[in-house]
């Protein structure tokens, strides 16, 4: 099976959980994106009805749009029903990465909100620690003085060697978020200690709005792997 048939095989999973009548939080990444397609899918074969989506992105919200899926806010919808997206890491404990898609604010207010979280992952992303597989932990920060910022991080990790490089959106410009913000991405090569302590250490960092770890938020992770679904439980 391929990684793209495997994330879809954890996204129909997860909308198994979907009832009528939800108000449902819609992922960002090409995980979610299968999610998304099957939601707009069984509403439009009848299977699915009432469904209200308050999406993570506007990328999310486009796909959306095109499958007639209809939408609201979380200022409508300050609490939502169930959440489904996917993460670039998977810890033991269900904490998560998320971000390298960039839509990490507005993942991380759509999925607070919300009853359940079911986070939906091929098998490739589960880790034993957080930050550790050197594939990059995402900072949303406002662009004013960005590399005052990015240093007050580098510092933060330099106990894991930790390398902070502004995200470029391809053409040699930085990538901007929905919000109008920049990311800077964090190369960790040694494991960050406790994950709460990090976390917090980041968000007192004046000139960050948002980090990718997810702690403590996903109920559900429902993992497809080469030889079968895993679904684990908070
Ligand atoms: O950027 C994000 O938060 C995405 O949800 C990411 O974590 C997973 O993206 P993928 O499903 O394309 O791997």
């Amino acid at each position: 099976l391929t990684q793209d048939e495997l994330k879809k095989i954890a996204a129909y999973k997860a909308v198994e959980f979907v009832e009528s009548g939800m108000v449902l939080g819609l992922g960002t990444g090409s995980t979610a994106k299968h999610a998304v397609d099957r939601i707009g899918e069984l509403l439009r074969q009848g299977k699915l009805s009432n469904i209200v989506g308050i999406p993570t992105s506007k990328k999310t919200q486009e796909q959306a749009v095109s499958l007639g899926i209809p939408l609201s806010d979380l200022d409508n919808y300050p609490t939502i029903d169930l959440a489904i997206d996917g993460a670039d890491e998977v810890d033991p404990h269900l904490n998560l990465v998320k971000g390298r898609g960039g839509s990490l604010l507005r993942e991380k207010m759509v999925e607070g909100a919300c009853k359940k979280f079911v986070c939906i992952v091929d098998e490739s992303k589960l880790v034993k620690h957080l930050g550790g597989s050197g594939l990059a932990l995402p900072v949303e920060i406002v662009p004013f003085c960005w590399k005052f910022t990015a240093n007050k991080l580098q510092k933060l990790f330099q106990g894991s060697d930790c390398v902070a490089k502004l995200r470029n959106d391809g053409e040699g410009k930085p990538f901007v978020t929905d919000n109008g913000n920049y990311i800077v991405d964090l190369y960790l090569k040694k494991e960050m200690g406790d994950l709460q302590v990090a976390s917090d250490a980041i968000l007192r960092i004046a000139g960050v709005v948002e980090h990718g770890m997810f702690l403590d938020m996903a109920t559900t992770v429902i993992v497809a792997g080469e030889l079968g679904i895993t679904i684990k439980d908070k």
